[in-house]
């Protein structure tokens, strides 16, 4: 019976099995950077469920963690070019291309989950608007824990950084290393247990979450606390593979999205003191930066806001404000 189905589907033409919503589905590939253990991965396999199921099998999301796929800096292009259906990224890893996706990691803007929130729903229209003019429909966005440092001495004021080797992820991070005279160097998170491990770097900025993923107490052993910002992943579909959807199922993943930003907002939260006791019970000194450091670094991040807004101009300067006029 089902090679009689199958035969007759194939002399319609092969092109209703790839592309229909066929009785035997479509597999959409879904790279992620981070690793299979991590939040935000967990909560991307979720959706991928939520949608295989509520879609009755027509879309079978198939998750591709730890950049086995595609490495985080090519999730975006892969999406876009239609090489894969859908994807996860740290957008502000983009942020050279424009400045909007780095508006979750200026620093001191947006410190804590809720003003993260806040600032990511003044956000939301803009980079819905920009990322449909890249081919691509955004579908939800969850936020990594807040930004401190990692290092392997310790460290009181940005003097003392002075020619360490850092590990960024975005320009942001890269600008922060420059500003504070340290060394940047670009390096996924898929990749920096070994980095650290043989001293191509010494340093991060980065969240507790990351940290314990890749067991960094292995070389680093002091974690300052300093809440620089929240920076977010995205996930999103290639435009055209969106378009090819029935609305029905288009309905079924929207409403998949939504569940999946609620649960990965409050894996954020509780994953945030789970790690730090999970880099204490490692070895690692974690606590608030000294005085000094702290004033060291909002003097930067006063000078890289400054940058920032100069560079997003008008379009930046107005999510901004709409954020502040939320606060
Ligand atoms: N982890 C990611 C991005 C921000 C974070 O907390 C990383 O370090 O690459």
């Amino acid at each position: 019976m089902r090679h009689m189905i199958l035969k007759a589907v194939s002399a319609a033409g092969a092109a209703v099995v790839l592309t229909g919503g066929s009785a035997y589905g479509q597999v959409w590939d879904m790279p992620m950077a981070y690793a299979a253990t991590n939040f935000h991965s967990v909560t991307g396999a979720e959706f991928a469920k939520c949608v295989t199921t509520g879609t009755g099998g027509d879309i079978e999301v198939v998750t591709h963690p730890s950049g086995s796929l595609f490495k985080g800096a090519d999730i975006k292009r892969a999406i876009q070019t239609g090489q894969v259906p859908i994807g996860e990224r740290l957008l502000s890893g983009n942020q050279n291309e424009n400045p909007i996706f780095g508006i979750d990691s200026v620093p001191f803007l947006a410190t804590s989950f809720e003003d993260a929130a806040k600032l990511w729903e003044a956000t939301k229209p803009t980079m819905t608007k920009i990322l449909d003019e890249q081919n691509m429909v955004l579908l939800y966005s969850v936020p990594w824990p807040p930004q401190g440092l990692y290092f392997k001495k310790e460290v009181d004021s940005v003097a003392d950084m002075k020619g360490i080797k850092f590990r960024s992820y975005n320009a942001a991070t890269a600008r922060l290393a420059e500003l504070s005279g340290m060394l940047p160097v670009s390096i996924e998170a898929a990749e920096i247990s070994q980095a650290f491990a043989t001293g191509v770097a010494d340093s991060m900025i980065s969240s507790g979450a990351t940290g314990y993923d890749r067991k960094v107490w292995e070389s680093l052993s002091y974690f300052y606390e300093v809440d620089a910002w929240l920076p977010r992943n995205y996930i999103m579909a290639n435009k055209d593979a969106w378009n090819d959807t029935t609305e029905a199922n288009q309905n079924v993943i929207r409403a998949c999205a939504g569940l999946a930003e609620y649960a990965g907002n409050w894996r954020a939260v509780e994953y945030t003191q789970f790690t730090l006791r999970g880099l204490r019970d490692g070895g690692m000194t974690v606590g608030p930066a000294s005085e000094q450091l702290t004033a060291d670094l909002r003097a930067i991040g006063e000078t890289m806001t400054a940058e920032w807004l100069e560079k997003a101009g008008p379009e930046g300067q107005a999510i901004v404000e709409a954020y502040k006029a939320m606060k």
